[in-house]
């Protein structure tokens, strides 16, 4: 992993997420994992969403989600009245969805190896817009054929603060801030561990957004 210069140990100090970056059994948290590369994944992400542009999909009980979300890969993520799954075409286009980039492709089987999942080849990336007042709540990824592949994702742009729950709803959260680089893997024991986003934070930056790439294998 990348030495950090930049200051994050000390934001640290200021969340309750320990500088240790084990989240649980089989999850971690790669600090600036791909801080050399967001210059490079940004233009990946804006290439596919002038093809597939982000927008905010309906929970099945219709409510409109603050998060705009599109996806790149062999298959995607929808939501809509009928629920959530993975398709092969983009609802919107009826074209499908565009091909992972391949510095998409390696990030994921990098940070994947590097949390001690080997040969991770994901076929869907959902890419996640939030503005400052986006959030989403606690939820289990259980969309996804089998389990038995880990989840790598990526964080760029505003700074996050991510809950990271139990195996169970009710189960005590825990605060853990996610900063531009890093990169979170979990899998085996904790594939099915409740997690959501309770905040951005805000900066008067012009790009006043977070962007998040969640890696699956989904079928
Ligand atoms: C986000 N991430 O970080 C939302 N799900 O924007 C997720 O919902 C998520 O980060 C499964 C695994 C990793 C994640
Ligand atoms: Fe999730």
């Amino acid at each position: 992993m990348t030495l950090d210069l930049f200051g994050s140990a000390n934001d640290n100090a200021r969340h309750d997420s320990p500088p240790a970056d084990e989240l649980g059994p089989g999850a971690f948290v790669l600090r600036g994992f791909a801080q050399s590369q967001l210059v490079a994944l940004q233009a990946d992400i804006d290439a596919v969403v002038a093809r597939a542009p982000l927008r905010h999909w309906l929970t099945p009980g219709g409510k409109r989600m603050s998060v705009a979300m599109t996806n790149c890969g062999e298959v995607g993520w929808i939501s809509d009245r009928q629920g959530y799954r993975y398709g092969t075409h983009d609802p919107l286009s009826k074209q499908p969805w565009p091909p992972m980039p391949a510095s998409f492709v390696a990030l994921a089987r990098h940070a994947a190896e590097a949390a001690g999942y080997p040969d991770f080849r994901p076929d869907a990336c959902l890419i996640n817009r939030y503005a400052l007042d986006a959030r989403l709540t606690l939820h289990q990824d259980r969309d996804e054929r089998e389990w038995d592949a880990p989840i790598v994702s990526v964080s760029l742009g505003l700074p996050a603060t991510f809950l990271w729950g139990g195996l169970r709803r009710g189960d005590r959260t825990r605060r853990v801030r996610l900063a531009p680089g890093d990169v979170v893997v979990w899998g085996g024991p904790s594939r099915l561990v409740y997690h959501g986003i309770a905040s951005v934070e805000g900066s008067f930056d012009a790009q006043a957004v977070r962007y998040n790439l969640t890696f699956r294998l989904a079928r």
